[in-house]
């Protein structure tokens, strides 16, 4: 190692002596990185890639770490490059999540050695409590009503609706009947049936009843999945006008950036992209052409706190805010750190909550709280979120894969 990466003799409890992945399936998968010092301050990371957990696993296991050992963890900076940079292949979810699981880690390290929660190290809060959605998801229409008129009792002020849509067996965001959705199945992909003309004719009705139901002031949200064409999205947004949504998310794909300067063009529907981004390069036009409203990057698939601050304050400069994603496939390490973020960063607009079962909450014990629509970050130095190997050890991995779409003549979809 050369002398600039070497700790120097004042550093030496800083230093990264030990570095290990844990993969466990606590109901379902999630990857978590443990990063080890000389002190004994332990940090930990989210790393988790629905569908794609060992790669990461690897990526970090094989390449990452044997990298790390012997590094200043107080560095998060000059780790974050060395990943990024020094790896030559850049970008990449699976590169991302890796650097995100280090990237949290350090920041995890850092606030416990400062003896002080990690959203003090970001600059402090911005706010008092962090406003989330929650999914209401139903299998037709009534069934949909029912359950957004479920979350609005529960205390959510923001509510997103799925349903599922006349003449289709499936749909996206549709769970089995309980609380805890969880879109990926078995071993080898669902094949799941895609129709836009049925789901555009239905979504207006969707919304106008819930509009209807739900009053004006509940905050309703959709995410269409990436399943429409520029032109479909665009009349997508003007039809859900009169519904007053919070947002309408991945419209049509958004490796083309450019497409959404004409949906942006049709329609006044606020738009939410960027869920599946892993840099600031992503989302860059998207940004600073103002084509979207909110930018739905997350700490573990964005290269960590790091990155993710760098996203939200060129977002700020555009008064595009922050969405981050925050579905069950995200572990709770990811949550932790996202509150810490989102009770700082100060163009902050919503986060995505999704109640993780019992058995993950105990394998990852943590201090952040839901109370009648927001969530808290707590108090605990660091991100406040722990990992219980022992218990982790008795779930092991079980592959399972997201499922894909199918158009009716059998033409592979987005999902
Ligand atoms: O389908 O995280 O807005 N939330 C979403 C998620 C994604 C899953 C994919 O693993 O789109 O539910
Ligand atoms: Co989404």
């Amino acid at each position: 190692m050369a002398e600039a990466e070497r700790t120097d003799g004042s550093a030496r409890e800083r230093t990264i002596t030990g570095a290990r992945v844990v993969v466990c399936s606590p109901g379902r998968n999630f990857v978590t990185l443990v990063i080890e010092t000389q002190a004994g301050v332990v940090g930990i990371g989210d790393a988790t890639l629905n569908g794609r957990e060992l790669s990461v696993a690897s990526y970090l296991t094989d390449h990452v770490i044997p990298n790390l050992i012997g590094r200043d963890a107080s560095r998060i900076e000059d780790v974050w490059q060395f990943l990024y940079r020094g790896a030559y292949w850049r970008r990449g979810p699976v590169t991302m999540s890796a650097i995100a699981a280090v990237d949290t880690a350090l920041w995890d390290i850092k606030a416990k050695m400062a003896g002080m929660p990690l959203y003090q190290l970001l600059g402090g809060k911005s706010r008092e409590r962090v406003l989330v959605y929650g999914h209401a998801n139903g299998k037709d229409l009534e069934h949909t009503v029912d359950e957004v008129l479920r979350y609005k009792e529960m205390g959510y002020e923001a509510i997103r609706a799925q349903s599922g849509v006349p003449g289709l067996a499936t749909a996206y965001g549709i769970g089995k009947g309980d609380m805890y959705y969880e879109p990926a199945g078995e071993e080898l992909p669902e094949v799941q049936e895609w129709d836009t003309r049925a789901y555009m004719t239905f979504v207006p009705k969707l919304f106008e009843r819930l509009r209807e139901k739900v009053g004006p002031e509940t905050k309703l949200l959709h995410d269409a999945h990436h399943r429409m064409t520029p032109q479909e999205a665009a009349r997508l947004g003007k039809s859900l006008e009169p519904y007053d949504l919070f947002w309408l998310e991945d419209l049509t794909p958004a490796e083309n950036q450019e497409a959404f300067r004409l949906i942006r063009q049709h329609t006044t529907t606020p738009l939410a992209v960027g869920e599946v981004f892993n840099t600031i390069h992503d989302c860059r036009t998207l940004i600073e052409e103002q084509l979207i409203d909110y930018i739905r990057a997350t700490v573990v698939h964005a290269g960590g706190i790091t990155h993710l601050r760098r996203i939200a304050d060129l977002a700020g400069l555009y008064q595009v805010r922050t969405g981050s994603h925050g579905a069950t496939d995200l572990s709770p390490v990811c949550m932790g750190a996202a509150l810490h973020f989102d009770s700082w960063v100060p163009n902050f607009g919503i986060q995505e909550y999704m109640m993780h079962t019992e058995l993950t909450d105990e394998v990852f014990p943590h201090d952040y709280r839901f109370e009648r629509g927001f969530m808290h970050c707590g108090e605990t130095p660091g991100h406040g979120v722990t990992l219980d190997e022992k218990l982790a050890a008795k779930h092991p991995y079980k592959p399972r894969q997201l499922p894909v779409a199918r158009l009716r003549d059998g033409t592979l979809w987005n999902w």
